[in-house]
C-alpha cells in the first residue's frame, strides 16, 4: 500500500510555518527571516519514503490584502485550504489576541484532518501553554493539538509520525526524488530577496522583486544575473548604496548561500532596475509567477 497526499501549512505571519516545511524537508526551500510577507509565494516540499509521499505546501501568511500583491498572495492561501488532504494550522504561544471568528468557523467546517500546532513553546512557561492548550481546544475542536519548536526540533517528529498515519492512499503525485515544484531561478530570486530583507528597512524590502535572467550551470560552476526590480528611483539608490556597498553587500551573502544550496561555485551579478508599481500591475505579478 502507498500513501500520498497534500499537507497544507497556514496561519498568521511569522508563527513558524517556513521554518517548520524546511525541519520536515531538511533544506532550506523557504526563506525565512523575523519579517512578516518573508513568504510570498505557494511552494511545495515534498518528503518521499519507500511507501509513502508528502506533499507539504508552505504559503504566505493570513493578512488583510491592501494592494494586488496581497490579493494574489491571500489566494494561494485559498487554494491552499481547498486542496489539502490534511490541514496544518499553525500558531504561536500567545497569539490569541488575533482571534478570527469567520476564519475559525470555516476550518472547523473542513472535513480533513485538521492539526494546530501551537510554535515556538521553547519560549513559554508549562502554565501559559497550559492556558493555551485549553484555548485552542475551544476555539477549533475539530483539530488535534500539537505544541512543538519548528525550531528546536521538539514534538516534530510526533507530528510527523500523525502526518503519516493521516495520510489518505494514493500512488505518489511526484516523481521520488523530487523536492519542490519551483525551478532553480526561482530559489536564486528568494535567496537573494531574503538578503534583502535582512539588509534593508522599512518599506524597501515590500517593493522589491527579483528576476533571473540568466542561470547557466557548467560542472565547476553556475554563472547567474539576476535584476532586483524595485518600484522608484529613490529605492533604486537605496538598494545600491553609498559607492555600491549595500547591493554588494547583498551579492557576497547571497553568493554565499547559493553555493550551500546549489552545493557549486557561484558567480553571480546583480542588477538594479525600476519597474513602476510592480506591485499594482496585474501584469506584472503574472510574469513573477504571483498569478495563474
Ligand atoms: P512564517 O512567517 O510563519 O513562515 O515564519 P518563519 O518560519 O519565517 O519564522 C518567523 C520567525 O520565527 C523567525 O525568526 C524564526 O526563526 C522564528 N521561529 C520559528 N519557529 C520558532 C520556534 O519554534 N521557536 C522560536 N523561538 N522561534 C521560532
Ligand atoms: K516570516
Ligand atoms: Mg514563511
Amino acid at each position: 500500500m502507498h500513501k500520498s497526499g497534500f499537507v497544507n501549512i497556514i496561519g498568521n505571519p511569522n508563527v513558524g510555518k517556513s521554518t517548520l516545511m524546511n525541519a520536515f524537508v531538511g533544506e532550506r526551500l523557504s526563506i525565512i527571516t523575523s519579517k512578516a510577507q518573508t513568504t510570498r509565494h505557494r511552494i511545495f516540499g515534498i518528503v518521499s519514503g519507500d511507501d509513502f509521499q508528502i506533499v507539504f505546501s508552505d504559503t504566505p501568511g493570513i493578512i488583510k490584502p491592501a494592494y494586488e500583491l496581497q490579493h494574489s498572495m491571500m489566494d494561494f492561501v485559498k487554494s491552499a485550504l481547498e486542496d489539502a488532504d490534511i490541514l496544518i494550522y499553525m500558531v504561536e504561544v500567545g497569539e490569541k489576541e488575533l482571534k478570527d471568528e469567520a476564519f475559525f468557523a470555516k476550518i472547523n467546517k473542513m472535513n480533513v484532518p485538521i492539526l494546530l500546532l501551537i510554535n515556538k513553546i521553547d519560549k513559554s512557561s508549562q502554565e501559559e501553554l497550559e492556558n493555551q492548550v485549553a484555548y485552542w481546544k475551544e476555539q477549533v475542536p475539530k483539530a488535534e493539538i500539537f505544541p512543538i519548536s519548528a525550531l528546536e526540533g521538539f514534538q516534530t517528529a510526533e507530528v510527523f509520525n500523525r502526518i503519516l498515519e493521516l495520510l489518505p492512499e494514493s500512488p505518489p503525485f511526484f516523481p521520488k526524488d523530487q523536492l519542490t515544484d519551483k525551478p532553480e531561478r526561482f530559489f536564486v530570486n528568494e535567496i537573494i530577496r531574503e538578503k534583502i530583507l535582512l539588509n534593508y528597512k522599512k518599506e524597501i524590502p515590500y517593493a522589491v522583486e527579483v528576476e533571473t535572467e540568466a542561470f547557466v550551470e557548467s560542472e565547476q560552476i553556475i554563472h547567474i544575473r539576476s535584476v532586483i526590480m524595485v518600484e522608484r528611483e529613490t529605492q533604486k539608490g537605496i538598494i545600491i548604496g553609498h559607492k555600491g556597498e549595500a547591493l554588494k553587500k547583498v551579492g557576497v551573502q547571497a553568493r554565499a548561500d547559493l553555493e550551500k544550496f546549489f552545493g557549486k561555485q557561484i558567480h553571480i551579478e546583480i542588477f538594479v532596475k525600476v519597474n513602476k508599481d510592480w506591485r499594482s500591475n496585474a501584469r506584472q505579478l503574472r510574469r513573477f509567477g504571483y498569478k495563474e
